[in-house]
C-alpha cells in the first residue's frame, strides 16, 4: 500500500516547493497532509488540482503517518521530529538541526544514496549551498582525487525563506517610489548590495553557512581529507545559488577531460560555450531540477587545479527536490519503516 505522506512547513518556500515536487514527480502517496504552525492552521496550499487544509503541527500529528517532509526550521524539527519517529514515522529532515549527528545520514542521492541504509528514523538534507556543489564534485573526485577546495558562494534570498523574498521585493519597490528602505529580515538592506553573511558567525569568524558548506561536504563525499574553505554571500537574487568553486585535484586533469566527466554525471548539465556567451545563470536555473556547471577552465598557478562556476535552484535541488529524491530511494530500497 501506498504511505501516508505529510510536509511539515507546507506554508513555507520550501514546504509549497515540496508539495510541487511530490505531484510533479508523482510520488506515490495515499494521502498527503499539509502541517505548519498554529498561526496557518485552516488555511489552504496549493495540491494537485485543488488544496490541501493546513493542521497545527502537534506531537499527535504523526500518527498514521509513514513519511514527513520537514522543512520548518532547525528548532521547530529538533522538537517534533523525535515524536514523529516515536510514531513509527521516517523523517527526511530540511533544516541543519540533526546533520552532523553521527546517527543521522546526510544524504545527496547522485552523491552517497546508499547512506540512506542506516537511518534509525531520521534523514538530513543538507543545505543547499552544498548539494549542489557536492553533485558536481564527486564524479570529479571519482576521477581525480580531490586535495583542495575554495568556494566563494552568490546565494538568493530565497534560501532565507518567505519573508526574505518579500523584503528583497518591498526594498526595491521602496527605492523605486524614493522611499527609505525598511531592513527587517538581513542585518543590511540587501535591495543593491551584497552581504559577506549567511547566518550567525560561527567558529574562528566563519558563518555557519560557511562552517556547514566545510563540514557537510567532508560528511556526504564520506572523505575527511577534503579540506574545504568557504566564504558565503547573500546577493539580490530571488531563485537559484551561484558559486565559484576552485579545485585543486592529486591527479592531473584537463578542462575538457573534466567536461567529459561531467556531462555524463547524473543531475548534473554542462553548459560551457564562452565563444557563444553561454553559462549558467540563476535566471535560468530557476524552476529546472539540474545542477548547471560551466566556466570550466585550468587554473595554471597550482598543480592540476580546476575552476568552476555551479548555479542551481536552491529551493528545488537545493531542498525541496533533494528531500522528495530521497524518500523515493527509501521507498526503491524498502526503507520507509524506521
Ligand atoms: P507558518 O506559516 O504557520 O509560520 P519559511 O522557511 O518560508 O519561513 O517557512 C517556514 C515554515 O515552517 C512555515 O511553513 C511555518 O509555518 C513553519 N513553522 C515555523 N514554526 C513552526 C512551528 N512552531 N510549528 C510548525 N510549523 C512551523
Ligand atoms: C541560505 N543555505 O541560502 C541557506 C538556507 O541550513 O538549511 C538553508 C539553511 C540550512 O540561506
Amino acid at each position: 500500500s501506498k504511505p501516508v505522506v505529510a510536509v511539515a512547513g507546507a506554508t513555507g518556500a520550501v514546504g509549497r516547493e515540496m508539495l510541487k515536487t511530490l505531484e510533479q514527480r508523482d510520488f506515490p502517496a495515499s494521502e498527503v497532509i499539509a502541517l505548519a504552525s498554529s498561526r496557518s492552521a485552516g488555511t489552504k496550499v496549493p495540491f494537485k488540482d485543488g488544496e490541501l487544509t493546513v493542521r497545527e503541527m502537534t506531537p499527535e500529528s504523526f500518527k498514521g503517518v509513514d513519511l514527513a517532509l520537514f522543512s520548518a526550521g532547525g528548532a521547530t524539527s529538533k522538537t517534533f521530529a523525535p515524536h514523529a519517529v516515536a510514531s513509527g514515522c521516517v523523517v527526511v529532515d530540511n533544516s541543519s538541526a540533526w546533520r552532523m549527528d553521527p546517527k543521522v545520514p546526510l544524504v545527496v542521492p547522485e552523491v552517497n544514496p546508499d547512506d540512506v541504509d542506516w537511518h534509525t528514523g531520521i534523514i538530513a538534507n543538507p543545505n543547499c549551498s552544498t548539494i549542489q556543489m557536492v553533485v558536481a564534485l564527486k564524479p570529479l573526485h571519482d576521477a581525480w582525487t580531490i586535495k583542495r577546495v575554495v568556494v566563494s558562494t552568490y546565494q538568493a534570498v530565497s534560501g532565507t525563506g518567505q519573508k526574505a523574498i518579500e523584503e528583497l521585493d518591498r526594498q526595491v519597490r521602496q527605492m523605486f517610489n524614493g522611499i527609505d528602505p525598511e531592513v527587517k529580515v538581513y542585518p543590511h538592506r540587501i535591495a543593491f548590495n551584497c552581504l559577506p553573511q549567511i547566518d550567525v558567525f560561527s567558529l574562528g569568524d566563519y558563518t555557519f553557512e560557511e562552517i556547514k558548506m566545510i563540514k557537510e561536504t567532508a560528511k556526504i563525499m564520506g572523505d575527511e581529507s577534503i579540506k574545504v574553505t568557504a566564504t558565503t554571500v547573500r546577493v539580490p537574487v530571488f531563485y537559484g545559488h551561484s558559486e565559484s568553486v576552485n579545485v585543486e585535484f592529486e591527479k592531473p586533469v584537463t578542462a575538457g577531460e573534466a567536461r567529459a566527466v561531467l556531462s555524463q554525471a547524473p543531475g548534473v548539465q554542462v553548459y560551457d560555450n564562452p565563444g557563444e556567451k553561454m553559462y549558467p545563470m540563476p535566471i535560468m536555473a530557476a524552476g529546472e531540477d539540474e545542477v548547471f556547471v560551466g566556466r570550466i577552465r585550468q587554473d595554471d598557478t597550482v598543480d592540476n587545479g580546476l575552476n568552476l562556476w555551479i548555479v542551481a535552484d536552491n529551493i528545488r535541488k537545493g531542498a525541496a527536490l533533494n528531500a522528495v529524491q530521497i524518500a523515493e530511494l527509501l521507498l526503491k530500497k524498502g526503507k520507509l519503516k524506521v
